[in-house]
């Protein structure tokens, strides 16, 4: 019997010492075999024998528990170890949103126009055929109206093709001058690697008593705009058309890429287009009811800016909601 107090201080952990204990103490354990032997024990000695065993048991019980409390602590112990919390560690931080590009590049371009005291206007994306083009100098049956190019509702609503509506809608309800930029999102059915059917323009339109505003003021302002945006770059106005202005211009910038030394992002012409531009076509103002005046009037492609600014390669990546894009611009 005297192995038996070994078991239970040898025992190395609280399952083994479980075991211990059933191996002792269970029904059909060690002690309760020592008991049974009761029975056979001769009458003058069983009170003798009873004792005896008494005391070892309780001997044993006393040392199961002693060694129970260790075991216990320990286990404890670890436990708090290994579920130890350090609190002065910093947590997960959460992730600071960026602004998209086309919206940053938005905002830049705002900027410079509301500092030199341009008004902000918006409208609505749902326009009529009258303020989308008639006012502007599309007359039914020009190609810019067809289905092909513009989204078209059954009512005969639209979706805005530029944002000229409200620069339409801004003159029917102020009288000259106007000095305003209008930005906001547009709509054509267009689709490849440099159209989306959804995008952003900022349009700009400064009217004012007859002579008051020249085509030298619009060149004079776009060329402080564009190297505002890009830098000192070189400024080119070419002679083009749009059914609201006339004279018309695109301007280019010198390549921002080569420097004007000619590859591909400019087609080896040294020059990237950038605006359209021109002074306003006298039938804008009358359909406005405008009288004696003249203006000028530009409009810019924001995500082409934007393109340019970041060197991004397809237009549609702006536009596919995969978060990877605004992680390379925090
Ligand atoms: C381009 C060219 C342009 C305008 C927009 C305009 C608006 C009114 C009257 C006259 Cl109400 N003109 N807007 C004028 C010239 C060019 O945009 O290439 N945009 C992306």
């Amino acid at each position: 019997m005297e192995n038996l107090e070994a078991k239970i201080t040898q025992a190395d952990s609280l399952e083994a010492l479980e075991k211990v204990r059933i191996e002792l103490f269970g029904k059909k354990g060690l002690l309760a075999a020592e008991f049974a032997k009761m029975k056979d024990i001769p009458g003058p000695e069983k009170k003798a024998f009873a004792q005896g065993l008494n005391e070892k048991k309780a001997a044993l019980q006393q040392a199961f528990d002693a060694r129970y409390e260790v075991l216990k602590a320990e286990a404890v112990e670890t436990m708090l170890k290994a579920e130890e919390i350090d609190v002065s560690l910093y947590g997960t931080l959460a992730q600071k949103g960026v602004l998209h590009p086309v919206m940053e590049t938005m905002d830049k371009i705002i900027d410079y126009f509301v500092a030199l005291n341009f008004s902000v206007e918006t409208g609505g994306m749902i326009e009529d055929d009258f303020h989308n083009f008639e006012a502007l100098n599309l007359p039914k049956y020009h190609p810019a109206r067809d289905m092909q190019d513009t989204f078209y509702f059954k009512d005969g609503g639209l979706l805005r093709t530029h944002t000229s509506p409200v620069q339409i809608r801004t003159m029917l309800k102020e009288k000259p001058s106007i000095r305003m930029i209008a930005p906001g999102t547009v709509f054509r059915r267009d689709y490849d690697v440099t159209h989306t059917p959804m995008f952003h323009q900022v349009e700009g339109l400064v009217v004012d008593e007859k002579g008051k505003v020249s085509f030298a003021n619009l060149k004079a302002i776009l060329t402080d705009f564009l190297q505002y945006m890009f830098g000192d770059v070189d400024v080119r106005f070419r002679p083009s058309f749009f059914p609201f202005t006339e004279p018309s211009a695109e301007v280019d910038i010198s390549c921002i890429f080569c420097g004007g030394e000619g590859c591909r992002v400019c087609s080896h012409t040294g020059w990237i287009e950038i605006l359209g531009c021109g002074i306003v076509d006298p039938n804008v103002f009358k359909a406005v009811d405008y009288e004696d005046v003249s203006g000028y009037a530009f409009g810019l492609g924001v995500e082409r800016i934007a393109m340019l600014m970041h060197q991004i390669p397809d237009l549609r990546s702006l536009f596919e909601g995969d978060i990877r894009l605004l992680e390379q611009f925090r």
